[in-house]
């Protein structure tokens, strides 16, 4: 249900996080600043990604980043944009990036959060201008404030995580996040610099009739999924993939269907990365409504061994979900 402190539409980012800051006593203001953080490296991000044309910073830079993909110079700019923002404001001892294997100190060693983000997700699109988005998943450190971070800061599990969000800059540029308390969406106004509440308190649709997946795999899937997306096609749903997490993720969010990324031979246990792409979409899905798991269990429930850990991903309306489910049990 939304806060009794519920705003209206129009109101700022800023204004919403301070609002929903002053409802919680225990707040001392840290997670608001860190979500302000994030923000303005994704208004940075916004400005390179409408730009990126222009200035020849698509295509390959020839650099590998740790997941053996060609990296492209908006996916080192985003990278080194959320380091350098998260560095400046002081609230995160520790980022977790999909760019780079190890923990990236802050230095920040008194920063009571640490930070798992996938920059920008879908690289691969930005050529060809399909919309691209920011993953970032946010935890309170278990290891002593004052002390270097540690591993296990950022293998809580995913019902530990304090806000998570994403920043899909699409048509328009939107922040959706959540700190446990629902699910809102802010708009970006570019023209005043500020995010503004458009989607106050997402629900999503309880049923749906879209279905999401990349079906060039489908003879890779398990026979059971096989037969669930047959029985899709059978009832004339419709098929949507765009092919960029963050965007298939906000359209199903919003109109209802079911995403799905199975494991498939390439990818035994599923392409999506765990920590910073399943995680932080499982929590807004949950808070939005929606039914997400593994195949095996809630998304939330998995236990986390290595940071770059990818897993199956099956999310959507809680109806077409357990149908999904059912047919994977049998
Ligand atoms: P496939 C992009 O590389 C990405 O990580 C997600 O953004 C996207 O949903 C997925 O991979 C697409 O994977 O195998 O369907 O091309």
């Amino acid at each position: 249900t939304s806060h009794p402190l519920a705003l209206p539409v129009g109101v700022t980012l800023d204004r919403y996080i301070m609002n929903r800051q002053t409802a919680f006593a225990y707040a001392t203001g840290e997670l608001s600043q860190l979500l302000r953080d994030i923000a303005l490296a994704s208004k940075i991000i916004h400005r390179e990604v409408n730009r990126a044309g222009l200035i020849d910073l698509t295509g390959g830079m020839g650099v590998e980043n740790v997941q053996g993909e060609s990296q492209q110079k908006l996916d080192v700019i985003a990278n080194i944009r959320f380091i350098r923002a998260l560095k400046n404001g002081g609230e995160a001892c520790a980022l977790l990036s999909e760019e780079d294997e190890e923990i990236i100190y802050t230095g920040n060693n008194n920063g009571k959060y640490v930070v798992a983000i996938d920059p920008l997700d879908g690289s691969s699109n930005i050529d060809v201008n399909v919309s691209i988005g920011t993953i970032f998943s946010i935890y309170r450190r278990v290891t002593p404030v004052g002390t270097l971070p540690q591993r296990e800061d950022f293998l809580q599990g995913g019902q530990e995580q304090v806000a998570a969000g994403y920043i899909l800059y699409g048509s328009s540029t939107i922040l959706v996040y959540t700190t446990g308390c629902g699910v809102n969406g802010f708009t970006y106004d570019y023209s005043l610099g500020e995010f503004i509440l458009s989607h106050p308190d997402i629900k999503s649709p309880e049923d749906g009739t879209i279905y999401s997946c990349n079906e060039g795999n489908l003879e890779q899937y398990d026979s059971s999924i096989q037969s669930y997306l047959a029985a899709c096609r059978q009832q004339q749903y419709t098929a949507r993939y765009i092919g960029s997490l963050v965007a298939d993720f906000h359209r199903n969010l919003l109109k209802g269907g079911i995403y799905l990324y199975p494991a498939t031979t390439k990818n035994p246990n599923g392409k999506l990365r765990l920590l910073y792409e399943c995680y932080p979409l499982a929590f807004i899905a949950e808070q939005a409504g929606c039914k997400i798991s593994d195949g095996n269990q809630p998304v939330l429930d998995i236990i986390p061994t290595d940071f770059h850990q990818r897993s199956p991903l099956f999310m959507g309306a809680p109806r077409m979900v357990k149908t999904l489910l059912d047919y994977m049990a049998t």
